[in-house]
């Protein structure tokens, strides 16, 4: 009989795989009526075909209800271009990120990553945060609007067309790199009102922008002037702003002056990865790459090869994820099993991954959220 869901699973490179294998052991413990796809997806598959985010998993993703997704490896351009198989090289085959990409095809414009302490866990910063961040996910200075060597049009025309462009019009074309910041009124527009419907939905109170508009003055401030408008639109939840030099200090200095924050791609890649750690680290910190038609969940940490294969690292961030993954798929009841079975052994703390002092493994730790998931339901 047909499965009342279809997900595509990319466990990636690295301990992508570990946490991946863990949250497959919640995920069954919770009986979710699910076929699990799996999709090709990684530094394997860059150093073998020359694409690390095939088209076979493209299509895929078209027909999928959600994804998990565990990590991947990602190198620079010429380092990466150095392992590419010998028959593929020399050929001007240009890595990407596969997860960048993948967030800019199926226009995963919200990265939404809630920072909750769960109580008692020994590495929070302080008990009781309780955060979430949006964070733009398809523009900004991860555009991929690039050039390692700048070609001399694109030279001319910034000497034509910006004053500031005249202490650079003299270097050569290989002693400089551009990297393009690019934020549209649509892409600022929807990543604000998502934040203040998620605020009304969930009874926030606040939400705060996260910029850098007096420098940056025209892609922040863009973002800040469009914050302004959508604000109006929600009288019920309070507006405060940001730059994010600023936001860095504060945050630590005050954490609960914080609720509901929203920021360009860059700056929310780094907001949430304080505030992640304020709340235990790579091991808590989860994500969800949301569109219209496709969403996809995440730990926020990457594939830290060195601990690729030995079970050691905490998979709570990958459970989080498969828990915000119910949530969206609608699956509220077993999203809020998950996330109190997460809550009771933190809690208990007779089971830790070495991250939180214990000696648990990625496994051992999936199945004690897997026995108070059973015992629950
Ligand atoms: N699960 C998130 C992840 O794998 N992060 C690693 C990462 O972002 N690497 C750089 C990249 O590929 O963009």
């Amino acid at each position: 009989m047909a499965k009342k869901y279809r997900i595509a699973w990319l466990p990636g490179d690295g301990v992508g795989k570990d946490v991946m294998e863990a949250a497959k052991i919640v995920l069954d413990r919770v009986e979710l009526d699910a076929e699990y796809i799996h999709g090709d997806i990684g530094w394997d598959y860059w150093c073998k075909e020359g694409d690390a985010f095939p088209q076979r998993t493209i299509e895929l993703l078209k027909n999928v209800d959600a994804a998990m997704f565990g990590a991947i490896t990602s190198k620079p351009v010429k380092a990466a271009e150095k392992e590419l198989q010998p028959a593929l090289q020399g050929k001007g085959i240009v890595y990407r990120s596969p997860i960048v990409r993948m967030r800019q095809l199926f226009d995963l414009y919200i990265c939404l990553r809630p920072c909750k302490a769960y109580p008692q866990n020994p590495l929070n910063y302080k008990e009781g945060i309780d955060m979430v961040v949006f964070r733009e996910n398809t523009e900004d200075l991860y555009a991929g609007v690039e050039f390692n060597t700048v070609p001399d049009k694109l030279r001319d025309t910034l000497a034509e067309l910006s004053p500031a462009f005249k202490a650079f019009k003299d270097l050569k074309s290989d002693e400089y790199a551009i990297s393009c910041k690019i934020n549209t009124r649509k892409g600022c527009e929807r990543i604000i009102r998502a934040a203040f419907e998620f605020a009304r939905k969930f009874k926030r109170k606040k939400v705060t922008v996260v910029h850098k508009a007096n420098v940056v003055r025209a892609t922040d401030g863009l973002f800040l002037e469009t914050a302004k408008t959508v604000a109006k639109d929600f009288p019920d939840i309070a507006m405060d702003d940001a730059n994010i030099d600023a936001m860095t200090m504060w945050l630590l200095k005050n954490p609960f002056n914080y609720d509901v924050l929203v920021a360009p791609n860059l700056y929310g890649d780094i907001i949430s990865d304080l505030a992640a750690q304020m709340v235990g680290g790579l091991g808590f910190g989860c994500s969800g790459n949301i569109g219209t038609k496709l969403a996809v969940f995440e730990p926020s940490h990457g594939s830290a090869p060195k601990y690729a294969g030995l079970y050691k690292v905490n998979p709570i961030a990958t459970i989080l994820a498969a828990k915000m993954m119910l949530d969206w798929l609608g699956e509220a009841d077993r999203a809020r099993t998950i996330a109190d079975a997460v809550a009771a052994v933190v809690r208990e703390g007779k089971v830790r991954t070495y991250d939180m002092g214990g000696a648990a493994t990625t496994i051992d730790m999936a199945k004690a959220i897997a026995d108070k998931c059973q015992a629950a339901r």
